[in-house]
């Protein structure tokens, strides 16, 4: 992902540059956002740039999908099946004709995730300079067909696709969905579901919380008894589990065919009960405690002053390395409140060095900008920012240190935050969470000094206290996730409640025919 990272950031260097332009000078370079026209297709994240033009095309029992090189495969493939589902349509898969063009054969000049797409009534092209920009583009049609693509059954067509022209590249490299398998566990094909729902917007990392005080969900060779026993709880006495290696290869490989990163976190030094559980020697007195079913934070910590605490990291992080093809390892970090803050510091630093070690960087929530850590590691934004900056010490810490930051703001971005008092599941420490305030934020202007060369992207967290159905997960994404990924991809520019309210009204049927479970918001005219 690094190469992708570093021309993404180059393309939201463009859109810097873009922005800095006269306001007039600007709508020419995006002339028609999709907002500003009721004849528009209403798309999430709204494109870059889109023009409407005349000419429908109609996909038939004829169509193909074209590929002109095998860069495209992976794109082509993707939209083949989802197509195919719906239409009933062969829509074979040939390396030269008219139809569906995916053509990955470049001069775009947008980064790796940059594409153009137009649709005449000859065809639809999708141009990008790699496939993953295909990838994106593939989306974009997606939601330029009727809703009713998205069922899962053969459905009367016609399926038009009306005149566009659309060039598009994100904002920020990193787009991110985390899933909490830890206080409740998701299986896989439940996980596969919440990867493939996200992909829809764009979203290119997923971040899996493997580990908390609550369970530990990932097979580790060398100490066994972390997911053999540690791996039996859950919240509530729920059922646990754990995902083997193969499991956990399967989501990887699954995620890529998305082109979505796979970035496992183990939780350390905190929220580590389900590991102390499971080994007594890893506890400074050499007692196991309990294991823990219930849902506070903050009471845990692995032994810091201990020599095996740090074979254990060497051996765990080793096994997840080998796993993940991703240049990231998420090692928490957050809520160490059991932990002396020097023994913190010291804690992170020799995580950090174990991390490099296996060939990758520190991902970790934003209190390891306490420490001092090396430009390669990434801190996550989490506390919920007041009016007065307050509790923003760890992310300034990061920029100042060089250090790249994922805004996930708790009371923006946390999926497990209730929309409403009225919502029945979720939490409420950080407020109430509307659509509207999920989305009406710019992650560049969140806290003062931090800015827009500091962030690499945003995440949308969802912790799993108070859910155990992937239709409940769902439910609390569900208007939620889309606004973040839409904040993390379009241009500030186009940033408008307005605009995005009809845009996301549309995304309703769209759910409805997947059989995505949704919070109907009263501000979104669904
Ligand atoms: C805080 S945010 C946590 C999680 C909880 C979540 C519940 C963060 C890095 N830690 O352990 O699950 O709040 O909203």
């Amino acid at each position: 992902m690094s190469r992708r990272l570093t021309s993404a950031l180059a393309s939201a260097a463009l859109i810097t540059l873009a922005a800095a332009l006269p306001a007039d000078a600007q709508s020419t370079a995006t002339p028609t956002h999709a907002s500003a026209h009721a004849s528009a297709p209403k798309l999430v994240p709204v494109p870059v740039s889109l023009h409407v033009t005349s000419g429908t095309y109609q996909i038939t029992a004829k169509t193909k999908i074209v590929v002109p090189s095998g860069t495209g495969l992976r794109a082509a493939s993707y939209l083949a099946s989802l197509l195919r589902r719906s239409t009933g349509f062969p829509l074979p898969i040939a390396r030269e004709g008219a139809g569906i063009v995916l053509d990955a054969s470049g001069g775009v000049g947008q980064g790796d995730e940059g594409y153009r797409l137009s649709v005449t009534s000859d065809g639809v092209l999708i141009n990008a300079d790699t496939g993953e920009g295909l990838f994106r583009g593939v989306q974009t049609l997606r939601q330029l067909l009727p809703a009713k693509v998205e069922s899962h059954a053969k459905q009367a067509g016609p399926w038009a696709v009306s005149g566009v022209e659309i060039e598009d590249y994100p904002r920020f490299a990193y787009r991110g969905a985390m899933l909490d398998v830890a206080r409740h566990f998701f299986s896989v094909k439940q996980v596969k579901r919440y990867i493939d729902l996200a992909a829809a917007y764009k979203v290119n990392a997923f971040h899996l919380h493997l580990s908390d005080d609550q369970g530990w969900r990932i097979a580790i060779k060398s100490w066994p008894r972390l997911a053999k026993f540690g791996g039996r709880t859950a919240v509530d006495g729920d059922p646990g589990g754990y995902y083997t290696q193969a499991d956990y290869r399967e989501i990887v490989k699954y995620a890529q065919q998305r082109f979505i990163t796979v970035i496992p976190e183990i939780d350390t030094p905190g929220h580590t009960n389900a590991a102390l559980a499971s080994y007594a020697k890893l506890n400074c007195d050499g007692k196991a405690p309990k294991p823990y079913t219930g849902t506070d934070v903050g009471f845990s910590s692995l032994c810091t002053g201990k020599d095996i605490t740090y074979a254990f990291l060497d051996d765990v992080i080793r096994e997840l390395a080998k796993l993940t093809p991703g240049p990231y390892i998420h090692i928490g970090g957050d809520e160490a409140h059991s932990t002396k803050q020097k023994d913190y510091v010291k804690f992170i630093g020799k995580v950090q060095k174990i991390v490099h070690k296996y060939g990758k960087s520190m991902m970790g929530w934003e209190e390891i900008a306490n420490a001092k850590i090396s430009q390669d590691s990434v801190a996550a934004h989490w506390n919920p920012v007041t009016g007065t900056q307050e509790g923003t010490e760890p992310a300034r810490s990061a920029a100042k240190q060089g250090v790249k930051l994922i805004m996930a703001p708790a009371d923006r971005a946390y999926l497990d935050m209730k929309y409403t008092h009225k919502t029945p599941l979720g939490q409420d420490w950080a407020g109430l969470v509307e659509a509207r305030r999920a989305y009406d934020w710019d992650p560049a202007k969140l806290i003062t000094g931090v800015g827009e060369s500091d962030v690499l992207g945003v995440e949308a967290p969802i912790w799993t206290e108070t859910m155990k159905t992937l239709s409940e997960v769902e439910y609390m994404a569900y208007p939620r996730l889309p606004g973040i990924a839409e904040i993390g991809w379009s241009p500030a520019s186009s940033h408008s409640w307005r605009g995005y309210r009809s845009r996301i009204a549309a995304q309703g049927p769209r759910w409805v025919a997947g059989s995505v479970s949704f919070y109907r918001s009263p501000q979104i005219p669904f």
